[in-house]
């Protein structure tokens, strides 16, 4: 078969199955197009997206101003490593640190990568500038993160799945309960080694918990009191996700070190980012830290047509009203559902959570049906499916989603 002849479903299905390592278990749909809120299956079949690749598609798939970005620069200059400069890098730190409010931003490429620059950079600046002895460091981190797969951050998952038979893990973190101010104080009262605190606004894979209101507006000034620097990982919540352009602005909160990836680049290419104010990255010195591709022309042509697409076309409005319809609807079948126990979320990243136990397979089976109804979404853990279309939606494909997926839902729905 030359490889570029038009494979079925389940050709393509069957090639990954033998050629490719079994790290996912995807849903079977096979997808060739997408446009927007929607993406086709090799067969043609037409769906609405509504998981964005993880919140990597919050610009909707494809967006052609971000699309040209990327085919402009690649036909010009592609890479160049950081052992030069290149004329595109300069624009992309002023362009972002003007837009979030930083003085400094260190790019990469993949959200694990920047979280773990972030983590080194906590690190540095605790040993430098707070007076930590060296290798004495912890950074706290939330029980049921997820910050990526690498092994220093699977070191401080609690996910046996993501964790076990990776070891011998990284030292230096402290598991605490999420959106418990107590803990954080206790531990940051016990221990003047602490370096960090890192935490995800919204806990995007355990399940879309949101923290009670003002945790985070709390932490921070916790972490102020302690003299601990307040990394928030962003890669999820943040580029308008939520309703707002990071999910900590609905507190009004500044991170000290601000971890950014996936709609950075609109899912077009791997960009990430970790921004800081001087007094903070200024321990970073030549040789510290890099990447052969971190800070690339087309990354940074990428990001910056990214970015003015969220301003330019407000989606984080979009995504605040489109949020508030999409939950004030689910609960108004959930009050008559014995199949679905709640919804919650912060603009259009919500769950629904189902009511059967995580081992079940109710909530697989619930996504498998609504593949058929023509909309994609995939459980997070067990019982709970999550739901995060493109930010571009309009109410009436909205409205339109929400009868699809309650529809589907009567199906399961017990006599
Ligand atoms: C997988 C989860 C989501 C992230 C946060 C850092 C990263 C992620 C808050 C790392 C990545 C992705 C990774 C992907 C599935 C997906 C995911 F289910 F794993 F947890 F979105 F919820 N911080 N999340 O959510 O960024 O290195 O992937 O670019 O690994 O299965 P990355």
């Amino acid at each position: 078969m030359a490889v570029l002849d038009q494979l079925t479903s389940q050709q393509a299905i069957d090639l990954e199955n033998k050629y490719g390592a079994h790290n996912y278990h995807p849903l079977p749909v096979v997808l060739a197009k997408g446009e927007g809120v929607h993406v086709w299956d090799v067969e043609g079949k037409k769906y609405y997206d509504f998981l964005s690749a993880y919140s990597a598609v919050n610009q909707g798939h494809c967006h052609p101003k971000i699309v040209n970005a990327m085919t402009q620069q690649a036909q010009t200059l592609t890479l160049t490593s950081r052992a030069f400069y290149n004329d595109m890098l300069g624009k992309f730190e002023k362009f972002a640190c003007e837009y979030f409010g930083y003085d400094k931003l260190l790019p990469m490429n993949t959200g694990a990568e920047a979280v773990e620059t972030a983590l080194k950079l906590c690190r540095k600046w605790a040993y430098e500038v707070k007076g930590i002895d060296e290798n004495e460091a912890e950074i706290i981190v939330c029980e049921n993160n997820f910050h990526g797969r690498t092994t220093t951050i699977i070191s401080f998952s609690n996910d046996p799945v993501a964790r076990k038979n990776f070891g011998p893990y990284t030292k230096g973190f402290i598991k605490i309960e999420y959106d418990n101010l107590d803990a954080l104080e206790t531990t940051l009262k016990s221990n003047s080694n602490v370096a960090g605190f890192l935490v995800e606004p919204i806990q995007g894979e355990a399940g879309v918990y949101v923290p009670s209101e003002n945790y985070l507006a709390k932490a921070k000034a916790l972490c102020e009191q302690y003299n601990v620097l307040f990394m928030s990982d962003e890669v999820q919540t943040g580029i308008a996700r939520t309703g707002k352009l990071l999910a900590v602005d609905y507190e009004q909160v500044t991170p000290d070190i601000l971890i950014l990836g996936k709609a950075l680049s609109g899912g077009v290419y791997p960009v990430s980012a970790v921004l800081a104010n001087n007094q903070i990255m200024k321990v970073i010195k030549p040789g510290n830290h890099g990447s052969t591709f971190g800070g690339n022309p087309v990354a940074a042509a990428v990001a910056m047509a990214a970015l003015e697409v969220i301003k330019d076309e407000h989606l984080a409005e979009n995504a605040f009203t489109l949020g508030e319809l999409f939950r004030s609807e689910m609960n108004k079948y959930i009050r008559t559902s014995n199949i679905v126990n709640l919804v919650r979320g912060k603009g259009l990243l919500n769950a629904i959570v189902i009511n059967d136990d995580e081992e079940s397979d109710t909530a697989w089976n619930i996504c498998l049906a609504l593949r058929d109804n023509g909309l994609l979404a995939k459980p997070t853990h067990g019982n709970i499916i999550r739901f995060a279309p493109p930010l571009v939606m309009t109410e009436e494909q909205l409205l339109d989603c929400v009868n699809i997926i309650t529809k589907t839902l009567q199906q399961f729905e017990s006599v």
